[in-house]
């Protein structure tokens, strides 16, 4: 198997880059959106394999280079699964998270009072890898926790501060970024693709 080399990395996520460049080997040379004048394909799919499939084929075949997309979100067990593949759109057109996360809080409540006692959640990510040869490849990671009453820390981005995950007392807002990025869904995700590289 060729190893890939060269990489564009689709997506328009600052904090999702940030995490994807960091797991991917320091020898592979990486490409960013910033490079290219191109809009974002509809996310139009069912599913998070579906929406990956859709932004990593669109970039490829727009760019010629091979590229790697995520889609993602969290999903809440008393919420059904929402906000799950609409998490982005939650945050409204200026992707305001206190937003979403204050639309978290008040269905939360409205579902149920106390709602902290029948609290489950998880984020899943699933990457897809295409080639301009039309090959591709997905894989899916999650990792299950809570929503944490109140927002917490700073770091990371979207979610990050209301969700504490399975066997930590910490949110991911207030991890340090190394820590999540080394157990969280994308993580996983991209324990399954690494071969590809190294
Ligand atoms: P691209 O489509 O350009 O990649 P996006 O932000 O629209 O960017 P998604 O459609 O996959 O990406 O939306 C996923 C949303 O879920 C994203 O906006 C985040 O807010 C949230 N999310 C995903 N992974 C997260 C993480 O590790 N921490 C916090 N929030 C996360």
């Amino acid at each position: 198997m060729n190893k890939i080399k060269e990489i564009l990395i689709g997506t328009n996520n600052k904090g999702k880059y940030r995490e994807i460049s960091n797991l991917l080997p320091n020898k592979v040379k990486i490409h960013s959106l910033n490079e290219f004048n191109i809009l974002s394909p509809k996310e139009t799919g069912k599913t998070f394999k579906e929406n990956s499939f859709i932004k990593a084929s669109y970039f490829s075949r727009k760019t010629k280079l091979i590229c790697l997309s995520d889609d993602s979100g969290l999903e809440i067990d008393l919420l059904k699964g929402e906000p799950g593949i609409y998490s982005s759109r939650w945050s409204g057109k200026k992707n305001d998270f206190n937003l979403a996360i204050n639309k978290i809080f008040k269905k939360m409540k409205n579902t149920k009072k106390n709602w902290e006692s029948f609290n489950s959640a998880r984020f899943i990510c699933c990457i897809t890898i295409f080639w301009p040869n039309g090959k591709s490849f997905s894989s899916k990671g999650m990792i299950k926790g809570k929503i944490s009453n109140v927002k917490k820390g700073k770091n990371g981005f979207g979610y990050d501060p209301i969700f504490i995950p399975h066997g930590y007392d910490q949110t991911f807002g207030e991890m340090k970024s190394k820590l999540k990025m080394s157990i969280d869904h994308r993580f996983k995700a991209f324990l399954k693709i690494n071969k590809f590289f190294i």
